[in-house]
């Protein structure tokens, strides 16, 4: 049997967290684990459908994905979430709300160049335009982890050896 926690992906906007966190939750359910995705872009159109991109309406999403994950946690579940969550000290905040081997944080890591070519809704583009403003990674900072757990590396590696070093970390450290 297995305890829940939480796989906390971080990483730019067109990064690969989504693709990373469904390929991860089929891996997962194909193993016997079930898990539940928590998706920053999915959740901003129901729980968190008040919040904008200001500084202060990043830092309330990402302290309801994280209290949304507890819950899912307390209930023994795995979740996986994907959010942005830009800032150091988000994460940190997200982080405390678990136990010390609940918490895995996976840095999603894509160059930015690379994430604006594949810009599969357009958002880099209209933001370099001028028409949003305070873009993640355009006119709006973001933080990489020091010291994730995992780094997945989505322009060098497939989504399949990503998720399979986050599958080796969980293993290794008997997360599940
Ligand atoms: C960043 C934005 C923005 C701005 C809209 N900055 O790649 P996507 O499109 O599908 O997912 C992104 C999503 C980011 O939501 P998060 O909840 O993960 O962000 S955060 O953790 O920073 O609160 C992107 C879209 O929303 N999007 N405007 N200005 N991403």
């Amino acid at each position: 049997g297995h305890r829940g926690c939480v796989i906390w992906l971080t990483g730019l906007s067109g990064s690969g967290k989504s693709t990373v966190a469904n390929q991860l939750s089929l891996a997962l359910f194909q193993r016997g684990v079930q898990t539940y995705v928590l998706d920053g872009d999915n959740l901003r159109c129901g729980i968190n459908s008040n919040l904008g991109f200001s500084d202060e309406d990043r830092d309330e999403n990402v302290r309801r994905v994280a209290e949304v994950a507890k819950l899912f946690v307390d209930a023994g579940m795995v979740v996986i979430a994907a959010v942005i969550s830009p800032m150091k000290h988000q994460r940190d905040m997200a982080r405390k709300k678990f136990g010390a081997n609940e918490f895995v944080e996976v840095f999603v890591d894509c160059p930015l160049d690379v994430c604006q070519t594949r810009d599969p809704k357009g958002l880099y583009k209209k933001a370099r335009q001028g028409k949003i403003v305070g873009f993640t990674g355009i006119d709006a900072p973001y933080q990489p982890p020091a010291h994730p757990q995992v780094t997945v590396q989505t322009h060098v590696q497939s989504i399949e050896q990503g998720v399979d070093r986050i599958l080796h970390y969980l293993n290794a450290h008997r997360t599940l």
